[in-house]
């Protein structure tokens, strides 16, 4: 078997870690006792990718919810689905880090890092054949971004051939935490993708024309978007069934060290939510700028690989000439020559609550915006040394800082970079 071990970290982590079991749990026919609700294979075949099944008749989620403090998980064991956790893989401290990395990172981190790696050590003596881990955390806070890097880099150093995917929420600010965090994110993350808050209150603001919205709407999209992403690897699928051939179809330029956040970085679209019409509104969804997840401008840079996943009743031949068609239209949006650079997969089983469904996670060089935007900030406030001293107590050093913005403005510019080729290519086509 392939499993997966989920890792939520912090606020934001565990609180979309427990929207997405609430979500799957239903996909699979699961109760929240852990018990199935209704027996058929289509559902229940690749179950033990994210569940472990105890005494023959329960289904169990493999994870490990993690936070500094104590209210968040407390909330999660008193909420509808709390009984179907395994207890011993609750894993808490108190009060918190006030939203400092150094102290996720450094001090308050370093004293339960040994117990969260026992917790997780037992679930992969237990897993058959362990494919990765996927981790859910918010850059923002301190335990999200200072201890979910800091897990990162020693599950790294004992589980190095694993694949390690982050499901990572960018804030509108903590510039200091984010920039940090990314710069740990391209040492010890095989794809990081990028979910962006800003971009979430515009989906649920324009889109689902909501009011008052509350971190639970947009965590209600973070969990359809993270079925979507993963339903080609719970449910049988020929294309994109394990978290590796995600990265061979996605990342491309794997050997080359130097460009490592343009291999880990996915920016994000989504189609969801809307009752599909027929394939062609379909596929205009999933690429239509309205519905993605990071606040870029796509137009700025083409995707250089991209998955489409598509849930519901398709016939393949039409989804295939659909997307042909598509592309014809819309060859800009693609970087040209490379072969097989937009691949399909498509799953029976439909999303909660919609027929045809479908979810696209492209690899785009228009991504770098939001790198830029990062940056600039950071430096802003890194220039005048603001707020530094409260790192530097909890024994940081500022050469840390000074690393972090030199490998983001790298980054930028391997993205610069790539985005160059492309335009040159573009024209010589013309
Ligand atoms: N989308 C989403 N964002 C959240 C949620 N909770 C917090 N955030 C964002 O995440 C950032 C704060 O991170 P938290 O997850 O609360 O912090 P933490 O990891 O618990 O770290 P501490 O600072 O130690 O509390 C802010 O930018 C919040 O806007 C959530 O449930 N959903
Ligand atoms: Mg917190």
């Amino acid at each position: 078997m392939r499993e997966i071990i989920l890792l939520q970290i912090g606020q934001c982590g565990n609180q979309i870690g427990i929207k997405f079991w609430e979500e799957i749990v239903q996909e699979h026919r699961i109760d929240e006792n852990g018990q199935l609700i209704q027996q058929d294979l289509q559902f229940q075949q690749n179950l033990d990718v994210y569940f472990n099944e105890v005494d023959g008749n329960r289904y169990i989620p493999r994870n490990v919810l993690i936070d500094l403090e104590s209210e968040t998980l407390d909330n999660v064991r008193a909420s509808k689905y709390g009984k179907l956790f395994r207890p011993d893989n609750f894993i808490q401290n108190q009060g918190g880090t006030c939203n400092n990395f150094a102290i996720g990172h450094y001090t308050k981190g370093n004293e339960i890092l040994n117990k969260v790696l026992d917790v997780i050590r037992h679930q992969v003596e237990n897993a058959d054949c362990l494919q990765g881990f996927q981790l859910t955390h918010s850059l923002g806070g301190g335990t999200g971004s200072g201890f979910g890097t800091l897990l990162l880099s020693k599950l790294q150093e004992d589980y190095f051939d694993k694949i390690f995917q982050s499901y990572s929420v960018f804030p509108l600010e903590e510039y200091y935490n984010t920039a940090i965090t990314v710069n740990h994110l391209i040492e010890n993350c095989s794809q990081c993708i990028s979910i962006d808050n800003e971009a979430l209150y515009k989906i649920c603001m324009n889109k689902l024309k909501l009011k008052n919205i509350c971190y639970e709407d947009l965590n209600n999209i973070i969990s359809a978007l993270m079925s979507g992403t993963t339903c080609s690897l719970r449910f049988p699928n020929q294309l994109n069934s394990s978290l590796r051939q995600l990265s061979v179809n996605l990342i491309l330029f794997k050997s080359i060290n130097l460009l490592y956040l343009f291999r880990d970085c996915i920016s994000l679209q989504l189609h969801m939510l809307l009752q599909l019409l027929n394939t062609v509104y379909l596929i205009d969804q999933m690429f239509d700028p309205q519905n993605q997840f990071c606040a870029i401008h796509c137009k700025q840079g083409r995707y250089q690989t991209g998955a489409c996943l598509f849930r519901g009743q398709f016939s393949s031949f039409e989804l295939e000439n659909q997307m042909m068609q598509f592309l014809k239209k819309n060859h800009q949006k693609l970087v040209q020559n490379l072969p097989n650079n937009l691949n399909i997969s498509q799953c029976n089983v439909s999303q909660k609550g919609l027929v045809n469904s479908g979810t696209f996670i492209g690899n785009t060089t228009a991504i770098k915006q939001m790198f830029k935007r990062i940056y600039n900030n950071f430096q802003a406030i890194l220039k005048r040394k603001a707020f530094l001293h409260w790192y530097i107590n909890e024994g940081m050093d500022e050469l840390e800082f000074i690393e972090a913005g030199q490998n983001i403005q790298n980054l930028i510019s391997e993205y610069q970079q790539y985005s160059e080729i492309d335009d040159y290519e573009e024209e010589q086509q013309e």
